[in-house]
């Protein structure tokens, strides 16, 4: 019995010497150890040996089965050690290596522009209105005084849906629609920043294009009110040293209408290639609302009245940031958008 012992301590001894990884070592300790395994039957078969044999059998036995969790249990730590560092070498990382760069944008110079034009507006008192893109004709032109025979209200300048139906071609419809919502009430103060639509296609024209409206409505208002608020804008936007000039102009919705300039930033008003030698720069255009478009909006032109202005938003943009060509707005030339 004694010799037996010994053999299995040997024979456990090689097998765990022998063990590759932890599911070998698994099967050997349910071989030696399991409920059917050889130490275990072991320990059974005590009960027939004869009672002078017992004691000193079952310790023999029991410092067996002790070893033999003892030497599992030490292989274990070690099998586990291994394969962790054999995980380890796989996963190893190189510090090394250069980092992947991300890549970063920021906003489109047409955004920051806009977004500029709604601030500068906002910190006066303007509240800012949206529209549809896809407007009723009634919005577009008739509320806005166009007669029915004027050149945009044809099919050849603008893009038709039906014969109702238009990409609107300026934002002046928002105003009309808040003006409607927002009779009798005053002041409107609001301005309509968006897309507008128009069959143009050149370097400074594109059938797209952004535009910032403003219009105020109150009793009172006046052209002073109109060139303040515009002297103010085109300092916050161009520089504190820009003057402003009116020059008569028409508009079907304004009466009297004004092309508005500003003195060049380039030249300083001495006259440069921007400027055509004349020392100003083309913004927008503005004017009194004119007072079919109150009528039809819910107001009484008797006893209020407003002024509106438009801009282009390409156009400030490419002067802003020396663009030349309106087309690389939308050409997704990644230079826009780099930081
Ligand atoms: C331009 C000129 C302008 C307006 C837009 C307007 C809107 C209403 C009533 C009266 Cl609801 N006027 N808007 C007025 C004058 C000029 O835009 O050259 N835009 C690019």
């Amino acid at each position: 019995m004694r010799e037996e012992l010994e053999k299995l301590k040997n024979e456990l001894s090689n097998k765990i010497g022998a063990s590759r990884d932890l599911e070998d070592l698994e099967k050997i300790r349910v071989q030696f150890l399991g409920k059917k395994g050889a130490i275990t039957l072991l320990m059974r078969s005590m009960n027939e040996l004869p009672a002078s044999e017992k004691p000193l059998l079952g310790k023999l036995l029991n410092e067996l089965k002790q070893a033999a969790s003892r030497e599992l249990d030490e292989r274990k730590l070690e099998l586990q050690e291994q394969l962790r560092q054999k995980q380890q070498e796989a996963e190893r990382i190189d510090i090394t290596l250069p980092g992947r760069s991300i890549l970063t944008g920021r906003r489109h110079p047409i955004t920051l522009v806009m977004e500029e034009i709604e601030d500068i507006f906002a910190c006066m008192g303007f509240q800012i209105s949206e529209g549809p893109d896809i407007e009723l004709d009634y919005y577009n032109f008739e509320a806005l005084n166009f007669p029915v025979d004027h050149p945009t209200r044809d099919m050849q300048d603008s893009f038709y849906i039906n014969k109702d139906v238009l990409l609107r071609t300026h934002t002046s419809p928002v105003q009309v629609r808040t003006m409607e919502k927002m009779a009798p009430t005053l002041p409107v103060r609001i301005i309509a920043p968006g897309k507008v639509y128009r069959r143009d296609d050149d370097i400074t024209h594109s059938p797209m294009f952004h535009q910032v409206e403003g219009l105020v409505v109150d009793h009172g208002i006046s052209l002073a009110d109109l060139k303040g608020t515009l002297l103010l804008f085109a300092r916050e936007m161009f520089g504190p040293e820009r003057q402003i000039r009116l020059r008569p102009s028409f508009f079907p919705f304004t009466e009297p209408s004004a092309e508005v300039d500003i003195s060049c930033m380039f030249c300083h008003g001495l006259g440069c290639r921007t400027c055509s030698d004349s020392g100003w720069l083309e913004i927008l255009g503005a004017g009194m609302v004119h007072p079919n478009v109150l009528q039809i909006c819910g107001y009484d032109p008797e006893l209020v009245s407003g002024f509106a202005f438009g801009m282009g938003v390409e156009r400030i943009a490419m002067l802003k940031y020396g663009i030349d060509d309106i087309r690389l707005f939308y050409t997704n030339d990644l230079r826009m958008l780099r930081p």
